[in-house]
């Protein structure tokens, strides 16, 4: 008897979950559109799941925007070397016919946070200066000698300057980089420092202060050492401001760049990780962070060109919307263009080429870093390709994917 009675329990419960399936299966005939119906493959009638409904609302049926890339290591001074880290390149610029790239450079493992802070290293990227490389073909490099070091004991930047990126404007060039004063702890605040000359070759002169810092607005949890305990956790960029890159835009600059927040959590895409913008209509700033930060719910490395009026991002890492592209008409307003298996981060793109030509040309080569190990990095070299078939080994078309070489 108590049997039965369960059984019959369990297929009311069927019952009721057939009948929420099908509730959701329902008639979406406002926003269905024929040609796009049939272009995406949404089933005719009125019986539309949920996933049909969303795929509905895409702007288009467009790969434009996909990607897939493939990545080969650097000759000559790029090339991996055991005891040193090389990371997080900077753009690349031809002038006068060869490449250059800014990068990270520190030497020896990291110890983490664990031991004697004052003089370990804690990350890859503590105890860097900036140094440069140069190269005729994108592939051998030639280490050209440290472009930025970091400021005397006592100044915001004593400990590191590190995740550099360049911008060529009129006649000067101008280095921003992340900054990072002494002790380095887990709850430390960094800074965004910078530098311009009027050569590639330097020399550099730093401005004296920080064009860009944390948001004053969060508060810690006690005095441990504990970068997840709060009281408050303050805005998106309340503990870092990171991976500054500026891109003169709309007759101003526009610096975009990726916050840490004090008491971080793990989202439903995995560490709570934004991006923002700060606009100044001078180079050296200052700097305003936009009303409207921040501009991506998700992302780590900030990957961002120009394209037909708007600003194109590469979004990696972090977040329920990582390794998407987007565009934004505005520069502010992102939309998802495509969604990119696995995509490359920490990227330097190469400015010299006109990104405008479509849409992801800003990506036919650039550099990115891997980790040989979890002490050192390596700067590496990416090609992005345009598939426009997927077929299999021999099958006619397995061959049809536009390269996406430079001409
Ligand atoms: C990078 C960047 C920032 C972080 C670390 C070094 O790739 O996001 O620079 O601080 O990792």
């Amino acid at each position: 008897m108590r049997k039965l009675w369960l059984i019959c329990v369990g297929l009311l419960f069927l019952g009721s979950c057939t009948s929420q399936s099908s509730k959701q299966s329902n008639d979406d005939s406002v926003n269905y559109d024929q040609v796009k119906a049939d272009s995406l493959g949404i089933p005719r009638g009125n019986k539309l799941s949920t996933a049909m409904k969303r795929a509905m609302k895409w702007p288009q049926h467009d790969s434009s925007w996909f990607f897939e890339y493939k990545t080969m290591a650097l000759k000559g001074d790029l090339a991996y070397e055991k005891g040193v880290v090389r990371r997080d390149p900077s753009s690349v610029y031809k002038i006068d016919g060869q490449y250059y790239v800014w990068y990270s450079k520190s030497v020896g493992p990291t110890q983490g946070f664990a031991g004697d802070i004052e003089n370990d290293k804690v990350f890859p990227w503590d105890r860097c200066d900036i140094w440069y490389a140069t190269s005729t073909d994108g592939i051998t490099w030639k280490e050209q000698g440290m472009a930025v070091p970091r400021g005397p004991k006592g100044n915001y930047d004593d400990r590191s300057v590190f995740t550099v990126e360049i911008m060529h404007w009129k006649d000067k060039y101008y280095l921003c980089y992340q900054t990072m004063g002494a002790l380095y702890t887990v709850r430390s605040k960094d800074a965004i420092g910078m530098a311009w000359s009027t050569s590639p070759d330097g020399p550099w002169t730093k401005t004296t202060k920080p064009v860009l810092k944390p948001a004053d607005n969060g508060v810690w949890k006690g005095t441990e050492d504990n970068r997840f305990l709060v009281e408050k956790k303050g805005d998106f960029d309340s503990q870092k401001v990171h991976d500054p890159c500026i891109i003169p835009y709309k007759g101003k600059f526009y610096m975009y760049y990726k916050g840490e927040r004090m008491g971080e959590e793990i989202t439903w895409g995995g560490r709570e990780i934004k991006q923002g913008v700060a606009i100044a209509d001078n180079p050296l700033g200052p700097y305003v962070k936009s009303e409207y930060n921040p501009i991506s719910n998700s992302g780590h490395e900030i990957c961002v060109w120009p394209y037909r009026g708007g600003i194109a991002s590469l979004v990696t890492t972090d977040g329920p919307e990582k390794n998407t592209v987007q565009w934004a008409p505005d520069g502010i307003n992102f939309e998802i263009e495509a969604s990119i298996p696995g995509a490359p981060h920490a990227i330097g793109l190469v400015r010299s080429s006109d990104t405008n030509e479509y849409p992801l040309a800003a990506l036919k080569w650039g550099l990115t870093h891997t980790y040989n190990s979890y002490d050192y990095q390596s700067i590496i070299r990416f090609e992005a390709y345009h598939p426009t078939h997927h077929a299999a080994k021999g099958e006619v078309g397995s061959k049809g994917w536009k390269g996406n070489k430079e001409k």
